[in-house]
């Protein structure tokens, strides 16, 4: 009898379980409002620097704290974290990588994100409630590289990541993102499937999200529950050439580059994966949203790498209108700590955020 009823027990969860994941809507494409794009003729022609304030504000660290953060530089020189890229990071990297991602998924919100269901839609909500102050204006690239990099150390702490940090090198996949591993191998992100005969998105059946349900997005919504779904156009990916990529990093001053990679290879990357991926606001939804932003992350870093001063040089207008400085603050609510844009200008500065030093590069 007891057995006979756990049975039954057994039976009728394995139902719920199929229903919950029958119950996760495939919205159409229609739901998602893509991102604005810069196209590559318009970036050219420099049509979206009218207006653009380009006065540039310097260094702000001088005396004894110059100092200090120079000994914080040359300490994080001596030993930095290296991204790797997907091609180079191993197997074991990989299955790790995607296996932390999995744990912040399985763990109980903060309770300071409502309504997220889990810790890692706690970063959903937060990119969604701050929408328009972190896009559309030059606060974009130093908010998500803040964004991203306490993802990994949350990854770190609460979930016991501890291989290297992968980054996509997406010129190399440029109009063919479906064949990438990632996608491919079933034991990554599941598959990039192109649009189905009604121009709509498929659910993602494969790979380590497969049949996850979204409580976050589209848009500005948090009651619409829904797959997470995916729709390739591979003319969109193909923007996020080197061509594209070099025509931004052209560019002199942060606010000209960030305009351009915002709207260029920023927004086609995200258009082109389609879907959750194209509705911005909730598009860290998808995982591979992580993956896309590591490679926005490198070319900027790639920039300033082309001259020593832009680790030391802001300019453009937040939001608001108020011009960027060195002290201008970047937060992620209390997820962890408040810093200055001087401090994470440098991704090298060796600052330290909590327990962790703010100290990384790109392994090419
Ligand atoms: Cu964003």
């Amino acid at each position: 009898m007891r057995s006979f009823l756990f049975l039954a027990v057994l039976a009728a969860s394995a139902t719920a379980s199929i229903l919950k994941r029958e119950t996760a809507t495939n919205l159409p494409a229609s739901a998602f409002t893509p991102t604005k794009v810069l196209p590559f003729s318009d970036a050219q022609a420099g049509t979206d620097l009218v207006g653009l304030n380009t006065t540039q504000s310097t260094s702000p660290f001088g005396g004894a704290q110059g100092a200090a953060v120079s000994a914080a530089e040359a300490a994080c020189s001596a030993n930095p974290n290296v991204r790797i890229e997907w091609r180079s990071y191993s197997t074991s990297q990989r299955l790790a990588f995607i296996s932390a991602i999995k744990c912040l998924m399985a763990k109980p919100p903060s309770g300071n994100f409502p309504p997220a269901t889990s810790r890692y839609e706690d970063f959903v909500r937060l990119h969604q409630m701050w929408m328009p102050n972190i896009h559309g204006n030059p606060k974009f690239l130093v908010w998500h590289r803040y964004f991203l990099w306490t993802w990994e150390m949350t990854l770190r702490d609460e979930c016991g990541f501890n291989q290297p940090f992968p980054w996509w090198d997406e010129t190399l996949d440029a109009g063919n993102f479906a064949n990438s591993d990632m996608f491919t191998n079933t034991n990554y992100f599941g598959h990039l499937p192109g649009p189905d005969p009604n121009g709509n998105p498929y659910c993602i059946v494969s790979g380590a999200f497969a049949g996850l349900t979204c409580h976050i997005g589209p848009g500005t919504s948090t009651t619409t529950p829904h797959c997470l779904s995916r729709m390739v156009d591979e003319t969109l990916t193909a923007q996020c050439n080197s061509g594209f990529v070099n025509l931004c990093n052209s560019r002199t001053d942060y606010a000209s580059m960030e305009s351009c990679s915002e709207g260029g290879p920023h927004a086609y990357g995200h258009n082109g994966i389609g879907a959750v991926m194209s509705d911005v606001s909730a598009s860290p939804s998808d995982p591979i949203f992580w993956m896309h932003h590591s490679f926005i992350d490198h070319n900027f870093r790639i920039w300033e790498n082309a001259d020593p001063a832009r680790l030391t040089t802001i300019n453009g207008d937040d939001h608001f209108g108020n011009p960027l400085t060195l002290n201008t603050v970047v937060t992620v609510a209390d997820i962890f700590p408040d810093v200055t844009i001087g401090q994470i200008m440098n991704t090298m500065s060796g600052v330290q955020i909590g327990d962790h030093t703010f100290c990384y590069r790109y392994s090419y």
